[in-house]
């Protein structure tokens, strides 16, 4: 197949892209998105133009431009274009799509800070690293920010939660505020704690909904009104995130949660069995049906979603199982798990502080968990190889060490019941190998092995150096086991029920990363590999006292992977904590 002209549009523009970046003034790029512009609107293939020889007709032709289509039509290749790509990485050039970035600008960051993918912007621009550079600051680090996100969004649709809960959090407490409001929640994938959210759905009790409809509009969040009736309305707020808001009676509260919360496939389950029952189930009621389907008896409604479930013979249904993988049955037969909460954590068993990448000392990492009511943390900086992190040497673990001795002292001094522990983030490196030795991970409390690295590596390859980071006796917890972050990189091709058997057969426990840009392990593992008889610890990866809060995340997967708290770690008393991890 010849190029199309699609293709070879694409190819012009990306040229012109990649010599603006290298310093070409535009007067001389512009030829080349001429082409590509002219190229599209062309009603006929140009490989046939090509081939009758009259390329030159083609508008914005010159002879530069001609010799290139010739060689592309011709080998299928421009050697020139090949230099190009080259020279500038495509990640430099995947940085002209955040609204904001000019080649200019991308120039001056990638040659001056090194940075060569969207995701080393983002890093730089969230470590304050691109308010020194010629005519940037704060602001524009910020702008850069918000642009990355919405390309994510862009990319397939659904935004992370973590990026969706706090602007969820903040409309709410604003609408609870309207007079004549009695309760406002968030229904819809935000209440059932998805990893990512499509959009977020209000529901709101009220008798006056046309105060309630005219005060959302006016959120300050709102930047566009998308439509909006009289019991509802959807608004658009930053980075393209849609909110919808319905008012219902207050007597219908429980119909229209069940209703709105879903999922669509939990919805069509529960009506079967309403129906079963001669029973119609909406959102606004239950409705007593005849033998010709048609009204039998006065709509039910209820103000609560337990009295609803109840009605059906059920037990009330947490919102992260409603997803139509059993639930409903379990409910019957009063079998539902009893999920793991965040009063269960008795400490967070992953985070970073000053000794690598993280942003405060560990007496504030401690002081933080203590205010969340943990009884312990273990503090896991990276390991030597991981540079860009300023990685812990065996030297330094061990003056770390002291470190953390001193303040379980200075704790134990103020009466404090709480431990700080002491573990590490070791590099599982590209051949399996640890990348600190035996005597020094024997040393630790708890020892965290992880993936950064080569996640690309063929399946048997990477899940060979899990399964060998595993062996070793020292292992007790293999850190973000897929190594994917949500929106923006793969999880690494691994054998999972390989992984599994072998995390099972050494005790290893498998994190579910609470941080929302990973949660890794996903829903769907964590639920397979308890089934397989692993434990899990369910941790933030912190990097400052406030990242703790993310656990309420890794919870929500935890939850919708139907954990319980027995296989969770860290759910454990230290002691029992302690005794695992020396067996
Ligand atoms: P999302 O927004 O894609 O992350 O996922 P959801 O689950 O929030 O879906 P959404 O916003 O379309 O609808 C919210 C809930 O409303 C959904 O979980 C169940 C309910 N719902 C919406 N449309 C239908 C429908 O056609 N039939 C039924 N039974 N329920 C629906
Ligand atoms: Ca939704
Ligand atoms: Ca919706
Ligand atoms: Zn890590």
């Amino acid at each position: 197949m010849p190029l199309s002209n699609q293709q070879l549009a694409t190819i012009f523009s990306d040229i012109a892209d990649r010599l603006e970046i290298q310093g070409e003034v535009v007067f001389k790029t512009r030829a080349y998105r001429t082409i590509a512009e002219n190229l599209q609107s062309l009603p006929r293939p140009v490989a046939d133009i090509w081939k009758e020889g009259k390329l030159d007709e083609v508008p914005g032709i010159g002879k530069a431009i001609h010799d290139k289509i010739d060689e592309l039509l011709r080998t299928g290749k421009l050697e020139f274009y090949e230099r190009l790509r080259a020279d500038v990485p495509d990640g430099v050039v995947a940085m002209l799509q955040v609204s904001g970035l000019g080649p200019k600008r991308v120039k001056e960051i990638w040659s001056t800070l090194g940075v060569m993918s969207l995701a080393e912007l983002e890093a730089a621009a969230r470590a304050g690293r691109l308010r020194g550079l010629p005519k940037m600051g704060e602001k524009t680090e910020l702008k850069i920010l918000a642009g990355i996100e919405s390309l994510k969004r862009r990319a397939t649709g659904r935004m992370r939660i973590g990026d969706v809960l706090p602007i969820a959090l903040q409309m709410r407490a604003a609408l609870q505020a309207v007079p004549g409001v009695q309760n406002v929640a968030y229904a819809g994938s935000l209440r059932r704690g998805r990893e990512t959210i499509g959009d977020v759905d209000f529901v709101a009790a009220t008798r006056e909904p046309a105060a309630l409809m005219e005060a959302f509009r006016s959120l300050p969040q709102v930047e566009s009104v998308l439509g909006s009736g009289e019991t509802k309305t959807s608004v658009q707020v930053q980075n393209g995130l849609q909110v919808d808001l319905r008012a219902i009676d207050p007597a219908a509260w429980g119909t229209a949660m069940q209703y709105f919360t879903g999922s669509q496939a939990h919805n069509i389950r529960a009506r079967e069995i309403a129906q079963k029952q001669h029973l119609s189930l909406n959102e606004y009621a239950l409705t007593p049906i005849g033998e010709d389907g048609s009204p039998a008896d006065q709509p039910l409604t209820f103000d609560s979603e337990e009295a609803l479930y109840a009605r059906l013979g059920m037990a009330y249904i947490p919102p992260e199982l409603r997803e139509d993988r059993g639930e409903i049955e379990a409910a019957m037969k009063g079998t539902l798990p009893r999920l793991i909460a965040r009063e269960d954590l008795r400490g967070d068993l992953q985070m970073h502080s000053t000794w690598s990448d993280g942003a405060a000392d560990v007496l504030s990492m401690a002081r933080g968990a203590m205010a969340l009511g943990y009884e312990y943390i273990l503090i896991t900086d990276h390991s030597q190889s991981l540079g860009i992190a300023n990685g812990l040497t065996p030297e330094r673990v061990r003056a770390q060490r002291q470190e953390i001795d001193a303040v379980n002292q200075r704790l134990r001094d103020e009466g404090a019941a709480f431990r700080v522990l002491q573990g590490v983030e070791v590099e599982v490196k590209s051949d399996g190998v640890l990348d600190l030795p035996d005597d020094v991970l024997a040393e630790l409390d708890l020892v965290q092995a992880s993936v950064h690295t080569s996640l690309s590596q063929p399946r048997e390859r990477i899940t060979e150096r899990a399964l060998s980071a595993m062996r070793n006796p020292h292992v007790d917890i293999l850190g973000h086991p897929s190594g994917r972050l949500i929106n923006e990189r793969e999880a690494g091709d691994y054998d999972w029920e390989k992984l599994f058997a072998a995390a099972a057969e050494h005790d290893v426990a498998l994190e579910i990363n609470a941080d929302p840009a990973r949660l890794d392990l996903n829903e769907t593992h964590a639920r397979r590999a308890v089934e397989l008889g692993c434990h899990l610890s369910i941790s933030t990866d912190a990097h400052t006292p406030d990242g703790l809060n993310q656990i309420i995340y890794g919870l929500g997967i935890a939850r919708r992977a139907w954990v319980t708290p027995d296989v969770v770690i860290n759910t454990w008393p230290l002691k029992k904590l302690l005794a695992w991890a020396q067996q």
